[in-house]
This record gives structure tokens, C-alpha cells and sequence, in this order.
């Protein structure tokens, strides 16, 4: 296999299982990269006591606890029973003995275990620590139940001292929030004058932000679980309540359905696995429901399915949950949450990311390792697709847009390959190409993470961030949705935000309200330049570059109206 194709095969596994270290690329940008699974690797777990394992003294244990939360959990669970990456549970890491854990810890599989010792990545001390270190029982990280939920939430302006209407001037429906992933905070963005409204401290490397409803509240959530709830009404927009859900987390949401805006906010966590129904004005947390159970396909039980994506229902007062070891979608009924309903759906294992497709009735999601987007009809309650796309589907929300011949569609790009796949979204009025793959569009390369288009854009517009060559991932590739036969453009996205120190990748295109702007991060190292660039859509020119020595690793934008409505 050639470097960069193991490089991708590499990154894309990892991807897939998540929080996993991915494999460094080339060009030493691997910092971004590094798994950030990691609020575990402090949390307090006592050693397994005695057992026929090597003895680890408590430095040794604690030492190799934070390299295997930091590169193996994300692919070999928690727990080491497997999930993307095979189980290491004692009674496979014995029967293998210390020498063959030790190769393969050093020179990794072309299953796609990478190989750690050969690469420089671990010293030979650290790969014997790790050998050692999987011929004794795993520890077990704490559970985070009610009292440990309650004990961190804080509301620091109660709901009836809060104003009662908008106190500022700001245009709410065109703000940006901005993801300053490394610094824990997010940036408030207006759409128009591009000036930094506010930066917020958040949770640990902040993952993404969503709207309320009624386009007032802000949630945002860390890696360490740590929910912000941001009031846009108030004079500076600033937190006005906080919990903590769990240990390690991804996703949160907001009710949206008629007769419930605002009521209740939701938290899927990676650890303990579970997800948490806040209250959406307080963030008080009212239920947990835990993740832990059978798989969809083999029906196994597995102690720590992770919850990836939270989506809110037009439809219906659900909740969209999706479980990533289970393979299971999770309807979740939030009308009389003491009395909890959730239709549970059999997809296939290792859901990820998704969105909705143009009507907003139809939920895609990819089943990374898979290789297969499940689409659910959330009027119906019930899995209608399984569309099987290319190597590693990473869509982010997913696009929408009208194929010229095959009718609505939504597409997802590719961690392992260059493919972009389109899937038919329309059963009434293309009911041949519905829940199908009608095209596949060929991109820069792979390590894909982002796509985007808008109702009134004529431009598709898709990122190659993780993809191993510098000038490729420092780029953007724009079709023309009229000629889609006609290669990609690719415009130098962090060349033209004047940034060639460090190793800047370009991530994420968001529009502004009236889809007539794309946003685009050029995300650097921390201690390196960032920047925002601007697009004009039409004409495809640069039409702004937000610098900032404040804009630290700018990643993901929530753009209020877009989030709020799942335009995308
Ligand atoms: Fe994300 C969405 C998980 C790494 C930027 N990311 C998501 C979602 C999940 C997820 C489950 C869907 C949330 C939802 O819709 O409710 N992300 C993970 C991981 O497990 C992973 C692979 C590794 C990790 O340890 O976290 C990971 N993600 C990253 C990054 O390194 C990115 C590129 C930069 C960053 O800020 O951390 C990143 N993820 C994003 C963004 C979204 C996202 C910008 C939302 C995209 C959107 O348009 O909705």
C-alpha cells in the first residue's frame, strides 16, 4: 500500500471509531488530530488489584491509563470490549502473550491498528508499558449519575431575572457561533459587520453549538460534557446556566417541535453512556436514560455505546438519538418524559453524523465503519434506507440540493476515499432513485469531514481537511450543482487568508442567513495563526478574512437561522 493510501486508511479507521489518536499527517499538523477522548484519562479509577498479569506500579498504571484513553479507547472501547478496533479483553491479551501484543503495538495490522512503535509515536518503553498494561484487567471509569449531574449545574441567572425581550442590536437570525476548539470558548460572529461580538468560556474542547427554537438560547457543549447555555438576549450575550452530563460528550440539542420550543434541551454522552433531558431554560437535568444494551445486528450486549448525533424531530416531539456500538435510533418521545416512549430502530453499528434532507421528514445518518448511510422517515417512526456510499462516510449535517436529473438529493463526502456520494431524497416524486446512491462526484482526495450547499446556491462546496497533502487540505473544492460533470474548482482557501506558517486546514463551509456567503475556518495550530474566510458565493471571490489573535482554532459554525432550521 503506498504511504499516503495507508495514511488514509489509517485516519479513516480511526475517524470511525472516534477519540482514537489518529495517525499524525505528514506534514506535522498532527496536533489537531490527537485525540481529545480524553477527559477520561484523569478521571479517577483505582488499579485492578492483584491478578497473573505483570505487576504495574501505581506511576506505570497511572502513565498508561492516559496513553491508552488518549490513543486506544476511541477504537477498543472504554472498557476494552471492542468497537471498531478488536476487544483486548484479558482473556484475548493473555492467550496472546507479551511479545505478540508488543509487535503488534509496534508495528501496527492492515486492519488498521496503526503501528505506534514503528512510527515513533510510543518509545519502546512506552510499547512494553502498553503491553504490560493489556494483560491486566481494565480499570472501570466512575458512572456520572443524578447527584454527580446536579452537583455541577449551576444556573447563574435564574430565568425570571433574565430580560424579558432582546437588549441588544445585534441581527440574532445572521450571527455566527464559532468553535475556538483548543482555547474552550466560543466567538460570536456577526454576519454582517464579521465583527467578534463576544468570546465565551465553554467546556473542554468545545465540539458544537445549537439554537433554541424560539432563536434565543445558545447550547453549547465540550468534550467534557460541560453544556453552556447562552442567553443572545441579553445586553453581551453571556452564559446563563451550566451542567455537566457525563465525562466525555459530542452532542446536544434542543426541542423544536410546536408547542415544546425551549422546553427541553437533550446531551448524548460517549461516557457514561447515556443521554441526558435537561430543562431547556435551566438546563436542570430531569432524566437519564442509559445507552448500555444489545446490538442491532448480533445482538450482543455491549456495556459503553457511545451517543453520537442528537437531531430534533419537525414531525414529531422526538428526539433522534443515535447510538454509535448499537447501531440503534433512538425516537426518542419527549411529550411526558415521566413516562418515556423511544421507538428504537435497528440500523447498522457505528452511526456517527447525519441530517436532514430538504422536507426535513427524513433523517440520514452514516454508519461510518460501515460504509452505509441509514435514513429514517421521522413521521413513519421507521428506517425506510440503507444506501451503502463509499469508504468512511463523514457528512457532517449532510447537503441538500436538486440533482438536474435525479431530483432532490443529499450528499456525504469521504474520510477513506475521494468519492462525494448523492442519495435520491424524493420517494413521491422520484420514487426509483429514493433512498439510492444516483451519482458519486469525484473530489480533491479523501479525508473529507464537511459538504455544504444552501436553497438559493448554485455551488456545492466540499473540504478535504484530514486529507495528507498540505496544499489539499489547505483548500476547498466548489462544483457547479448545473454541470456537475464538470470538475470541482479548487480554491486556495488558507493561501488567500495570507497564512503559510504552521500547517493550516481548511474546515467546515458554513453559509450566512441569505446563502449568499460562505464561511470557511482555516484552523491552525493553536500557537499559529487562524482565520475565518469569506466567500462570496456567487462569483466564488474572496470577500472577507476575519483575523484575530482571539480567533483561536476556529473549527465548526453554527449560523443561528441555519441551525435553527436545518437549512444546510
Ligand atoms: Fe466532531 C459534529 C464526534 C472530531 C468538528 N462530531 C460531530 C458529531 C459527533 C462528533 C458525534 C455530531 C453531533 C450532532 O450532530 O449532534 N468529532 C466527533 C468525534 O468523536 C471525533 C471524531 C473525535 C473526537 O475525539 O472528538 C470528532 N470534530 C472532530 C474534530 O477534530 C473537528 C474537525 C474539529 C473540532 O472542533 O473538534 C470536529 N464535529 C465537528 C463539527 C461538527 C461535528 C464542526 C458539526 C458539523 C455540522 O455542520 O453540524
Amino acid at each position: 500500500m503506498k504511504a499516503a493510501t495507508w495514511m488514509m486508511a489509517a485516519l479513516a479507521v480511526a475517524w470511525a471509531g472516534t477519540a482514537m489518536a489518529e495517525e499524525k499527517p505528514a506534514h506535522g499538523a498532527g496536533e489537531h488530530y490527537e485525540t481529545s477522548g480524553d477527559q477520561l484519562r484523569a478521571a479517577p479509577m483505582s488499579q485492578p488489584g492483584a491478578q497473573p498479569g505483570p505487576q504495574l506500579s501505581a506511576a506505570e498504571f497511572t502513565r498508561a491509563k492516559q496513553i491508552y484513553f488518549e490513543r486506544c479507547a476511541g477504537c477498543h472501547g472504554v472498557l476494552r470490549k471492542g468497537a471498531t478496533g478488536k476487544p483486548l479483553t484479558t482473556d484475548i491479551t493473555r492467550e496472546r502473550g507479551f511479545d505478540a501484543l508488543k509487535a503488534f503495538i509496534t508495528y501496527g495490522s492492515a486492519a488498521g491498528m496503526p503501528n505506534w512503535g514503528s512510527s515513533g509515536q510510543l518509545s519502546e518503553a512506552e510499547v512494553d508499558l502498553m503491553a504490560k498494561y493489556l494483560l491486566n484487567e481494565p480499570p472501570q471509569p466512575p458512572e456520572f449519575g443524578m447527584d454527580e449531574i446536579k452537583a455541577t449545574w449551576k444556573v447563574q441567572i435564574p430565568a425570571d431575572k433574565r430580560p424579558a425581550r432582546k437588549m441588544n442590536t445585534l441581527d440574532l437570525s445572521n450571527l455566527f457561533s464559532v468553535t475556538l476548539r483548543d482555547s474552550g470558548e466560543i466567538a460570536l460572529i456577526d454576519g454582517a459587520s464579521k465583527n467578534i461580538v463576544s468570546i465565551i468560556k465553554t467546556g473542554y474542547a468545545v465540539h458544537i453549538s445549537r439554537i433554541s427554537a424560539s432563536g434565543r438560547y445558545l447550547y453549547v457543549i465540550g468534550r467534557d460534557a460541560k453544556i453552556n447555555l447562552i442567553d443572545l438576549w441579553m445586553e453581551k450575550p453571556e452564559t446563563v446556566a451550566e451542567v455537566k452530563i457525563g465525562m466525555e460528550a459530542r452532542s446536544v440539542e434542543t426541542s423544536k417541535f410546536k408547542g415544546f420550543e425551549d422546553k427541553y434541551a437533550i446531551a448524548g454522552a460517549y461516557w457514561p453512556p447515556q443521554f441526558v433531558i435537561m430543562d431547556g431554560n435551566t438546563l436542570e437535568p430531569k432524566k437519564i436514560v442509559s445507552t448500555r444494551g444489545m446490538t442491532s445486528d448480533k445482538q450482543e450486549y455491549h456495556p459503553e455505546p457511545r451517543v453520537a448525533s442528537i437531531v430534533a424531530s419537525h414531525f414529531k416531539p422526538e428526539f433522534v438519538v443515535n447510538v454509535k456500538e448499537t447501531g440503534l435510533i433512538l425516537l426518542v418521545d419527549y411529550s411526558d418524559i415521566k413516562n418515556l416512549k423511544v421507538t428504537s430502530i435497528e440500523a447498522e453499528r457505528f452511526l456517527h453524523d447525519g441530517g436532514f434532507d430538504a422536507s426535513k421528514r427524513y433523517f440520514l445518518v452514516a454508519a461510518n465503519a460501515r460504509n452505509k448511510i441509514a435514513v429514517v422517515d421521522t413521521k413513519e417512526d421507521k428506517l425506510v434506507g440503507m444506501v451503502e456510499v463509499g469508504a468512511t462516510p463523514h457528512p457532517g449535517r449532510g447537503t441538500n440540493f436538486v440533482h438536474p436529473k435525479f431530483g432532490p438529493v443529499w450528499a456525504t463526502g469521504h474520510l477513506g476515499d475521494d468519492s462525494v456520494a448523492l442519495i435520491g431524497t424524493d420517494p413521491k416524486g422520484h420514487p426509483k432513485q429514493a433512498w439510492t446512491k444516483v451519482a458519486s462526484l469525484t473530489g480533491q482526495g479523501g479525508g473529507s469531514l464537511f459538504l455544504k450547499t444552501h436553497p438559493k446556491s448554485k455551488n456545492l462546496w466540499v473540504d478535504t481537511t484530514l486529507n495528507p497533502d498540505a496544499d489539499v487540505a489547505a483548500s476547498i473544492a466548489v462544483f457547479d450543482i448545473n454541470n456537475l460533470d464538470k470538475p470541482a474548482e479548487v480554491l486556495p482557501i488558507a493561501k488567500w487568508a495570507g497564512i503559510s506558517d504552521g500547517a493550516p486546514r481548511v474546515v467546515q463551509p458554513e453559509y450566512n442567513k441569505a446563502g449568499d456567503e460562505v464561511w470557511i475556518s482555516v484552523w491552525n495550530a493553536k500557537d499559529k495563526v487562524s482565520a475565518i474566510v469569506v466567500v462570496d458565493d456567487k462569483t466564488r471571490k474572496l470577500k472577507s478574512v476575519i483575523k484575530d489573535p482571539r480567533l483561536i482554532t476556529p473549527t465548526g459554525k453554527f449560523n443561528v437561522t441555519n441551525t435553527l432550521h436545518d437549512v444546510y
